[in-house]
């Protein structure tokens, strides 16, 4: 909490509430360089990797590291626990491991991947997708922020070389075992500390609608095409389709140009949606596209639709899920809607997760919390699961 409490004041979002804190932007590079002296305090070297992403390590780098980390960027208007729990737990969990005179066999890392919101290039998990391959540097570097800037200057702007970005097969050998500590995001877990099992097929589609712009009072009803229709009844659709444990959610929605008077030439809409598995998650999204189609030809209007980032169900490895599970005396394991780091980098390394208690089911929203017991228990198990892998 004393960690939390020392990050408290970086990235406030007095207009939305709680932090807005994105990839490379002023807020989340000085909430970089805070981890930087926090690790180096902490004896640990810090190495930036060619992707954007910190590394903080405990003994020599190199192959078969266990790592442990998470984020440092927020959603909009996001909560303080989501991302920073998992960084400030790790390096608690190190100091828990010093005190009592601890020495890994294996050396460890903590790692800070950079833009895992997604909430200024739109494709979360930019760093750890970077770093497997799941987006190659060209597609990444092209990403612009609403202001214009690509991912490839801001990157560059913090010192990064977009023409060295891309797979990284020596990070990927680095990581023996992965261990992500994160607050738990709904109301699955009643007790203070669990462990993942999966993670929901999901990702992000943007839906533009194009109709015609014109005079809000000189235009008659009749006479218009206005894409604001179709995009509302995108909003409606979606809600319909998400049925059986599917979620789909409108939260983002740019009218073009955006003016009190003016019917919009353009809205562009972000659907986020996901389910159990793949072909349910592709069921629900064609169901929300053929109704916004329908009605964008009811209005004269036209749509595109385009992917912006999918990733299937993940499941996480069950032989670490169960060694780790042992090692804490027993601890539930639950599956989850929100996606992670760790989610990308199951895919290629034996991959768990610890979840903390969220004891209102609040998260990217200011009210997500955590209580300061659990998020030590957090820290306790986070250690534990250091230790035990790292002997
Ligand atoms: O949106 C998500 O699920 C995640 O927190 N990036
Ligand atoms: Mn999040
Ligand atoms: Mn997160
Ligand atoms: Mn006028």
């Amino acid at each position: 909490m004393t960690d939390l409490a020392d990050i408290a004041d970086v990235g406030r979002d007095a207009r939305r509430g709680g932090y807005s804190r994105h990839g490379f932007d002023r807020v989340e590079l000085e909430l970089r360089q805070w981890f930087t002296e926090e690790a180096t305090r902490r004896g640990l070297d810090v190495v930036p990797d060619r992707n954007g992403n910190l590394w903080a390590w405990w003994g020599k780098p190199g192959p078969d590291a266990v790592v442990t980390g998470s984020h440092l960027d927020s959603v909009p208007g996001g909560g303080a626990f989501d991302g920073p729990l998992g960084v400030v737990s790790a390096l608690q969990a190190i100091d828990l491991l010093r005190a009592k005179n601890f020495s890994p066999a294996k050396s460890i890392a903590l790692v800070v991947f950079v833009e895992e919101e997604g909430g200024r290039f739109g494709v979360a998990c930019l760093g750890s997708r970077l770093m497997t391959g799941a987006i190659s540097a060209e597609a990444a570097c092209k990403l612009t922020d609403p202001d214009g800037v690509s991912f490839g200057e801001a990157a560059h702007k913090a010192g990064f070389d977009p023409l060295r970005m891309g797979r990284d097969e020596q990070a990927l050998r680095n990581i023996g075992r992965f261990v992500e500590l994160h607050v738990e995001q709904g109301r699955g877990l009643d007790v203070p500390v669990g462990l993942a099992s999966s993670i929901l097929a999901h990702g992000r589609w943007r839906f533009t609608f194009t109709g015609e712009g014109n005079h809000a009072g000189a235009t008659l009803i009749e006479d218009r095409r206005d894409p604001m229709l179709p995009a509302s009844q995108l909003v409606l659709a979606a809600r319909r389709a998400a049925t059986g444990g599917a979620r789909a959610t409108v939260g983002r929605i740019v009218p073009n140009p955006g003016g009190t008077n003016v019917i919009a030439s353009s809205v562009d809409v972000w659907l986020d949606a996901r389910a159990a598995d793949d072909a349910r998650t592709r069921e629900v999204v064609a169901a929300i596209s053929e109704a916004a189609a329908s009605a964008a030809r009811e209005e004269g209007c036209e749509v595109r639709v385009t992917e912006e980032s999918y990733g299937d169900t993940v499941h996480f490895d069950t032989g670490l899920r169960d060694e780790i599970s042992g090692v804490l005396g027993g601890v539930p394991a639950l599956p989850t809607g929100a996606g992670h780091d760790a989610g990308i980098l199951a895919g290629h390394v034996p991959t768990t997760m610890l979840f903390v208690r969220n004891p209102t089911g609040v998260s990217h929203a200011p009210a997500e919390h955590a209580e300061a017991d659990d998020c030590a228990a957090g820290v306790v198990a986070l250690a534990s699961t250091l230790e035990h892998l790292a002997r």
